[in-house]
């Protein structure tokens, strides 16, 4: 295992191997960008709104930007925070970075200044490239006050209508207004390796310090691969992108890459709401989407009347969270399409139910590995002893997609990760007779709501900053809309009282996104502990329940 940078990679003979077996093919991302445009050149590449690119623009464009990125003195090697939202402009910066070798940290919109400035403080970013506002919100405020807590000078790229100073206007750099070939032969010579780092994801994460995962262009190009192959898709794939692209799933999962991947049409939606769905479902013939289970929910139940014709639509890949077979059973009958089942990761792994499963595999299961190369261990939690096959354990992996480890995050690293180079996934799972996946629950202390994960070490940390508590608790709370809400259990310094509204003013004041913040408070004169002082989450879990009244 070398650390380079805190860069954990494969170990050298494993990395020939995924070589020998051209997993790894030592492409560059963003090698395929004119590979696509020499191909489907005229066909529309990305659909935002009015806005539609063909191939070709699209490879114009990401590389108008890159050179003038290039020209603010971004090189291969460097980072940049990247916080838009679902937006033409977000492909074609991720395309510019992949260009250049610049790897982008994948925000969400939702993020703060409490997500951003720790991240890049943690990465080392040299700008940020941020929307101007969105959904009311300045944006470009938060990227200066983000930029002016990092050490050197870090330009802020906004793309909008209203870029202020010292803003640099990120349209204004997507100007076709020169040689295209010549440029296009400069970049090619700026090209990282596909060992390089393509881009960095943010893990669910269980701790206070942030996680990010380093994704090199060999692993995930390789992702995207073999993802878009499993999901049978082509170029007549009409992907439409309702869930944040900042994430994993709808970003390469096959989602937009994988789209553009197979020459087919990206179809992006600010968010999942069904009205305006349904309706670019309808207008653009969609094909194909992804969805996390509490969204899926809602279209279930919006899809009766709605007035619309979804009858393009093939196939609806869920993942992110738990889906009860029920559910799972009623998505497809509801939507007229298949259900793909998709259980992944930001860490690596990716699963999927085939095409054309039957329902005991396509309802019950969460699939199988993308790559014959991934491996599977289940274990008795918090151990590397193996169960008896078939029973439930803690899973495990490695694989040709799955990093060693975090960045710059050696701590973390002895704790998630085995000195194999196992990553543990803190989920519970079982493997059926046929090696599929079927999660069960986990063993990590996180919240998962609709899909999105908090961790309750990143938000006790911070409660307990504030002065009226002693000691918090973080919890998943059982919902039927989102799945799990936080409730945050606390003790109280003597004398002092803390309602939910005063908990919320108190963290958002603090740059902390608005879907981590508490939904419960719950005061406790004190908190249960276990044995090792540890407050008892089992317990506390256990006060959630209804109450069964004799
Ligand atoms: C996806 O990625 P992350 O990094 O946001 O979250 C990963 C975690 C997993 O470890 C597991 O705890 C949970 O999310 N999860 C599921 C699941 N899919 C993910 N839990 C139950 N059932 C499922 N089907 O969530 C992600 C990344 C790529 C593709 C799809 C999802």
């Amino acid at each position: 295992m070398t650390i380079d940078d805190g860069l954990v990679t494969w170990p050298e003979d494993l990395a020939y191997a995924y070589r020998t077996a051209e997993c790894w093919r030592g492409r560059p991302l963003g090698d395929f960008l004119w590979e696509w445009a020499d191909r489907w050149g005229e066909q529309v590449a990305v659909v935002d709104g009015d806005r539609r690119l063909t191939y070709r623009e699209l490879a114009e464009l990401a590389d108008s930007l890159a050179e003038h990125l290039s020209e603010y003195g971004l090189r291969r090697g460097h980072r940049v925070l990247l916080q838009l939202p679902n937006c033409w402009e977000l492909v074609v910066v991720t395309l510019a970075c992949f260009r250049l070798g610049v790897a982008p940290v994948m925000m969400l919109p939702q993020h703060r200044e409490h997500e951003l400035s720790a991240i890049a403080a943690h990465v080392g970013v040299r700008a940020l490239i941020v929307p101007d506002r969105w959904r009311d919100y300045d944006h470009q405020a938060l990227a200066y006050r983000v930029a002016a807590g990092l050490p050197g000078p870090t330009p802020v790229f906004v793309f909008g209508d209203g870029t202020r100073a010292p803003g640099v206007d990120g349209r204004a750099l997507l100007r076709a207004d020169c040689d295209v070939e010549a440029r296009r032969r400069r970049l090619d010579a700026l090209a990282p390796a596909g060992d390089d780092v393509a881009l960095f994801l943010l893990s669910g994460g269980t701790t206070a310090v942030p996680k990010v995962i380093a994704r090199t262009h060999n692993d995930y190009e390789y992702n995207i691969r073999r993802c878009a192959d499993v999901c049978r898709l082509g170029r007549d794939t009409v992907y439409l992108a309702v869930l944040p692209v900042g994430h994993n799933f709808p970003l390469a999962n096959p989602g937009v890459l994988g789209t553009l991947y197979s020459g087919g049409r990206a179809v992006l939606l600010p968010s999942p709401r069904p009205g305006p769905a349904f309706a670019a479902v309808e207008a653009e013939r969609v094909t194909t989407t992804s969805l996390v289970p509490a969204v899926a929910i809602t279209w279930t139940v919006a899809a009766t009347d709605c007035g619309r014709d979804l009858s393009s639509l093939r196939q609806v890949h869920v993942g992110g969270a738990m889906f009860a077979p029920e559910l799972a059973a009623a998505l497809g009958p509801a939507l007229g399409c298949e259900v793909q089942q998709v259980y992944g990761m930001a860490e690596g792994l990716v699963c999927y139910t085939p095409v054309g499963a039957p329902p005991e595999i396509a309802y019950r299961t969460q699939g199988r590995p993308l790559s014959p190369f991934d491996e599977l261990l289940v274990v008795e939690p918090g151990t590397e002893r193996p169960v008896a096959a078939g029973t439930i354990g803690e899973l495990l992996t490695r694989g040709p997609y799955t990093p060693r480890g975090y960045y710059r995050a050696p701590e973390q690293n002895a704790v998630s990760y085995t000195a194999a180079g196992w990553y543990r996934t803190g989920d519970l799972v079982r493997l059926t007779d046929g090696g599929d996946v079927v999660v069960c629950g986990r063993i990590k202390e996180l919240i998962n709501r609709a899909g999105e994960k908090i961790s309750a070490g990143e938000i006790e940390t911070l409660a307990q900053e504030l002065p009226e508590i002693a000691e918090a608790a973080a919890v998943a709370m059982p919902d039927p809309a989102v799945g799990e809400r936080l409730c945050l259990f606390v003790q109280l310094h003597p004398g002092r009282g803390l309602t939910l509204r005063r908990l919320a003013a108190a963290l958002t004041a603090r740059g902390l996104a608005a879907f981590k913040v508490p939904e419960r408070l719950v005061v406790l004169d004190e908190l249960p502990h276990t044995p090792v002082g540890k407050p008892d989450k089992k317990a506390l879990r256990l006060m959630l329940m209804p109450r069964v009244d004799r």
